[in-house]
């Protein structure tokens, strides 16, 4: 993977990053394809979607379903899924701890029982890389270790000491792997952890980004704390971030949260938000969320954006849209998650023109004005 800084604006980065599969520009949102698939779309929707290079997918499901020695022997994630581009792989350990009823974290590793039949599975450092390579994604995450929030500082303490003995030993194991000639084009990020306290999270990431990592995640934030927290949480975390490699902030978030955090030096982002929301009618628009389903739509012949030039906005009504979610039509999930995120990729398109013409704090200015207005 090279990874190439072209602007700063401020704090603000545009970069590329480029992998075996594909030349992604940043800022970048990543859909998240948890199962190798963007709920409700298609990898041809997917590759008309405007500057979709990387997709998100998740360890923990390939695992269980359909199995990643079954995706192994379908020729991996790209050739099984034909998605072409990118793929990021989450590692399993933030699933097996939000999904599994049990989960339960050792000094080796998390035991925990599957969401789909309760059968029970030790995922380890070494075995979560194994799967990835199984799976053949592009930027494979490490084994981390996340605690419940309100936690003692002790469990903090004792999970950011895990996180960085399991970063040791999986940078260990996959450089190991690499000269076997396993995983050769495949990438490795850590995941910085320490909840919102500065202590922490400067030991985290100074632990961390001393390690020959390709990248580095900041976890743990979007969990129930107060933005004002996640974004000073960010921005102290960057400050122990290398310049020279991209920074993932984890499972984040609104439109505003990739503005602000952009803002401090974040160069990729994931959230299921955009699908989720169009799914529960929830539209992302040039001028804030709107309802769909609210019966002021339903005469409304205009697009759910007059900004948006997505295939959704180009075709139908805000009023079809509006009976297609109230009648249950399957169509109403594919329509809708296409322009959310086109919204977001689009949004971070523009950001990154910003950026790159060093006008990025006009910009941010004018997309709050926007939603004011
Ligand atoms: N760790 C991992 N995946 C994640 C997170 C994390 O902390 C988050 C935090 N919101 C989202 N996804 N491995
Ligand atoms: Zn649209």
């Amino acid at each position: 993977m090279t990874f190439t800084l072209e602007a700063t604006s401020g704090n603000a980065r545009a970069a590329t990053i480029e992998t075996a599969h594909s030349t992604i520009q940043t800022p970048v949102f990543m859909p998240v394809g948890t199962v190798g698939s963007v709920k409700s779309l298609d990898m041809q929707d997917m590759a008309e979607l405007l500057g979709a290079k990387i997709i998100l997918a998740n360890t923990y499901h390939m695992y269980l379903r359909p199995g990643d020695d079954s995706v192994a022997k379908l020729g991996g994630l790209h050739k099984f899924t034909t998605y072409p581009n990118s793929f990021l792989t989450d590692s399993g350990g933030f699933q097996a701890f939000s999904l599994s009823d049990i989960s339960k974290a050792d000094a080796n590793g998390i035991e925990f029982r599957s969401h789909i039949d309760g059968s029970k599975h030790y995922f380890t450092p070494e075995k979560v890389l194994d799967i990835q390579y199984n799976l053949g994604s592009d930027i494979m995450m490490i084994l981390d270790d996340l605690v419940a929030l309100p936690a003692t500082r002790e469990r903090i303490a004792l999970s950011i000491d895990r996180t960085t003995q399991w970063a040791k030993q999986s940078i260990d194991y996959h450089r190991r792997k690499q000269q076997e000639g396993i995983g050769v084009n495949q990438n490795i990020f850590a995941i910085i952890q320490g909840g919102i306290d500065k202590e922490f999270r400067a030991k985290s990431a100074t632990e961390l980004c001393a390690l020959d990592y390709d990248g580095f995640a900041i976890g743990g934030l979007s969990v129930g704390e107060s933005n004002a927290d996640m974004y000073d949480t960010v921005a102290h975390t960057l400050q122990y971030m290398p310049t020279d490699k991209p920074r993932y902030l984890m499972g984040v978030g609104t439109p505003e949260d990739l503005i602000e955090n952009i803002d401090r030096g974040v160069d990729m982002f994931d959230c299921v938000m955009p699908t989720r929301n169009a799914r529960n009618a929830t539209l992302f628009t040039s001028f804030g969320k709107i309802n769909i389903k609210a019966a002021r739509y339903k005469y409304d012949e205009a697009p759910v954006d007059d900004a948006c030039d997505c295939y959704t906005c180009r075709r139908y009504s805000r009023a079809y849209l509006n009976h297609l979610y109230r009648a249950k039509e399957l169509t109403y999930f594919r329509l809708a998650s296409i322009h959310n995120l086109h919204y977001y990729l689009n949004l971070m398109r523009q950001a990154r023109e910003a950026i790159l013409e060093g006008r990025w704090s006009d910009f941010k200015a004018e997309f709050y004005r926007k939603r004011e207005g």
